[in-house]
């Protein structure tokens, strides 16, 4: 292994510097040091005396935009990452909260601001927040991803994210990318608003809701006898719908006449949802930050990590509509052995659109009729936007074919593999650190599954074929993309069939069992972006590409010392980190780096 000791002097020599009195006498047990890096973080943390702002938000009020100011701002949001008891569905069961709330609180910001934020780490395990859909120009190392963008932030340690939203705008959210702890509660929206956003005048109040499955166990007792050589069922089944972190008979109220723009949200670990609301129709107007044509739907079918905006007029007679967060579980394969299978899950999530003046019965309002394909993205004919995208008609200069399937491994477990490799990270060690330290990006651990590609502005395609049954909501960092393709089985792609002029653009799309996906994207961020099928279970079965983004422009960044300073501690190797199965354990993590950090700082010395 290649190593630049310029590099790593710029890494880790200010911290050396700032420990430089403990350094002796630790040097040789840097990576059972409880304090290290504890001592380096609040140094950094002093100098700065922000006021953060302990954020609370109730999904169930609406809202208005963020007043809207000349210049961008900088806003300093506090999230507490802490366990609480909490019954959303009527449950009591641990929760992994943000500042006490399960959906975590909604994060706003005008686009242009500059969002920085301090997630302080009370949850007892290592933990980490993504800020899904955000691009982190500039700021590949917090992205959010232990193992390639950074390491976990220990416990009892803060961390401060500080990102700025640039020229994007709409629905994101956020949620933990460590393990799969975003599905025992950390998660929530992220809205951008947009000073020019063209629809500004046609809804008079916006309502966030997030749809999540729920688990009465905890991800830390699932995992274990889901990633099993034993285990021979499907994916979990969820104990419950829920539409902003609340089973049946939440109210969104509303006034007569009024419109509202709903941003849907799918934050689930699994679920594909149906959403819709009795006798409204919805104009969607926005996917994933990207205006689109307004279309009128009836019923909105939203994948896992996938957002809209709609906008509902409340135009009805005064009363109470149902609101439906369906589970379809058309796309769920269950069988006898599959964890939770006897589930007394009622897929048919409920809120109540309840008018301003109606009386306290119950709706009985019609459902629409179905009108779509079932388990896939909305047809791209409601999906085009506002204006055509023709950024990705020309040459491509990176080309991907990727094959995607299940296969059981060495280890007798059933393994998702991409390209006969299944993702393994190493959180001691992540990929950014990699780079930075001038290891080649092609003698990067195969299991790393890594996408080099090295040509400024050029186009990158990637065609990816699913060889199973499920289908796969893909997710990509860093990036929106143009969807050129997607087929069905037997529907092979043909580039005469790409959507090159005006396809939709978003970064989370459905790729159908069996089927095909070409999507195309601009090589103009630097970093080491996950791209990912967004359906927890499948990420800790390993179905996680990262590319590998001009690496030799990545290679002469400088990462913050408080990120880098997060690798010094690793308790997520220890016990008291019950959502790692045991047997992962050790293959998540790089011996050699703890050798090479005692060497190279021997080194400098
Ligand atoms: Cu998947």
């Amino acid at each position: 292994m290649k190593l630049n000791l310029k590099k790593v002097s710029i890494l880790f020599i200010s911290l050396f510097v700032i420990c430089s009195s403990a350094i002796p006498a630790r040097i040789h047990n840097v990576d059972n040091d409880e304090h290290l890096h504890l001592r380096a973080y609040t140094n950094e943390i002093q100098k700065r005396h922000e006021p953060f702002k302990i954020i609370q938000t109730d999904y169930f009020k609406p809202f208005v935009h963020l007043p809207f100011t000349n210049k961008p701002v900088t806003r300093y949001y506090q999230l507490t990452l802490k366990k609480v008891k909490l019954s959303p569905d009527g449950f009591e069961r641990t929760v992994w909260s943000v500042n006490g709330q399960y959906p975590a609180p909604i994060i706003r910001a005008n686009k242009g601001d500059r969002m920085i934020i301090n997630v302080e780490n009370k949850f007892g395990d290592p933990a980490a927040v993504h800020w899904h859909g955000v691009f982190q120009h500039g700021t590949n190392w917090y992205d959010g991803v232990p193992g390639q963008t950074q390491c976990p932030i220990p416990n009892d340690v803060s961390f401060i994210y500080n990102f700025t939203t640039g020229d994007q705008h709409g629905t994101f959210w956020y949620h933990s990318h460590f393990m799969a702890q975003y599905a025992d509660g950390l998660r929530g929206a992220l809205i951008v608003h947009d000073p020019d956003d063209p629809y500004l005048k046609e809804y008079d109040y916006e309502y966030v809701i997030t749809l999540s499955d729920w688990h009465h166990r905890t991800t830390g007792e699932i995992l274990p006898n889901f990633i099993s050589p034993t285990y021979t069922g499907k994916r979990p089944v969820p104990d419950s719908p829920l539409l902003s972190g609340r089973g049946r008979y939440n109210f969104y109220n509303v006034k007569k006449n009024k419109k509202y723009r709903f941003r849907i949200i799918n934050s689930a670990a699994d679920a594909f949802f149906i959403f819709s609301i009795d006798e409204h129709k919805l104009k969607l107007i926005e996917s994933e930050g990207i205006y689109i044509k307004p279309t009128i739907i009836e019923k909105l079918p939203i994948n896992v990590g996938q957002r809209y905006s709609v906008i509902v007029n409340a135009d009805q007679p005064i009363g109470k509509y149902w609101i439906r967060a369906t589970i379809d579980k058309r796309c769920v394969l269950i069988n006898n052995a599959t964890i939770n299978f006897n589930s007394s899950i009622d897929w048919n999530g409920l809120g109540i659109l309840k008018y301003e003046g109606s009386k306290n019965d119950k709706p009985k309002s019609k459902e629409f009729p179905e009108n779509f394909k079932i388990c896939r993205d909305p047809d791209p004919k409601h999906l085009k936007t506002l204006q055509p995208v023709t950024k990705y008609d020309g040459n491509v200069s990176d080309f991907f074919n990727i094959t995607v399937k299940f296969q059981r491994e060495g280890d007798g477990i059933v393994k998702a593999v991409m390209n006969n490799s299944s993702f393994i990270p190493q959180f001691n060690d992540p990929t950014i650190n990699k780079i930075i330290r001038h290891i080649p990006p092609d003698e990067l651990p195969k299991e790393q599954n890594s996408l080099i590609f090295d040509n400024k502005n050029g186009i990158v395609e990637i065609a990816l074929w699913n060889n199973n049954t499920d289908e796969h909501p893909f997710h990509m960092h860093g990036h929106v993309f143009g969807v050129m393709f997607v087929g069905e089985k037997n529907e092979y792609p043909d580039e005469k069939k790409y959507d090159k002029k005006n396809p939709v653009i978003r970064d989370n799309v459905t790729v159908p069992g069996f089927g095909y996906l070409v999507i195309r994207f601009i090589a103009d961020n630097p970093g080491i972006w996950a791209f990912h099928c967004h359906i927890e279970w499948h990420v800790e079965l390993g179905m996680v590409l990262q590319l590998v983004e001009l690496p030799s422009i990545l290679m002469n960044e400088t990462i913050p010392n408080d990120a880098s300073s997060l690798c010094f501690k690793n308790d997520y190797q220890k016990k008291r980190n019950p959502t790692t199965p045991f047997h992962n354990r050790e293959r998540m993590f790089n011996p050699v780096i703890i050798n090479e950090i005692r060497r190279d700082i021997n080194k400098i010395r």
